[in-house]
């Protein structure tokens, strides 16, 4: 129930105001979360905000281990069958960063663009 004293009623408003900033503001870098299955990214391409630092969350579905790499990302990541891997990227300009997947590179392919 609502407090009916009107100073109450402020601090109660004041109080929801200030959790919701300190959700924001302690969330951490934007999530995007990709899976690997049959030798393919899913997504295969991944928009991430310019001058942004953000989480990659690479699922491998398949069996058998991937490495996660882009030689404009600077990234390389080995992701054994049916585990998670975590790869951070940016803050990067506006551009397009392809990866692939080292193990099985005809197969796997993505892109991360990058938009302002
Ligand atoms: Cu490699």
């Amino acid at each position: 129930m609502l407090p009916t004293n009107r100073h109450l009623q402020t601090l109660y408003w004041l109080s929801l105001v200030l959790i919701l900033i300190s959700r924001y503001s302690f969330a951490g870098p934007p999530i995007i979360q990709i899976e690997i299955k049959d030798h393919l990214f899913y997504p295969a391409i991944v928009e991430v905000p310019a001058n942004t630092k953000v989480k990659l969350l690479i699922k491998n579905l398949d069996d058998t281990a991937e490495e996660f790499e882009s030689y404009e990302l600077n990234r390389e990541k080995v992701i054994a069958g049916n585990t998670k891997g975590v790869v951070f990227i940016g803050p990067l300009p506006v551009g397009e960063y392809p990866f692939f997947g080292e193990f099985f590179p005809k197969t796997a392919q993505g892109k991360v663009i990058v938009k302002e």
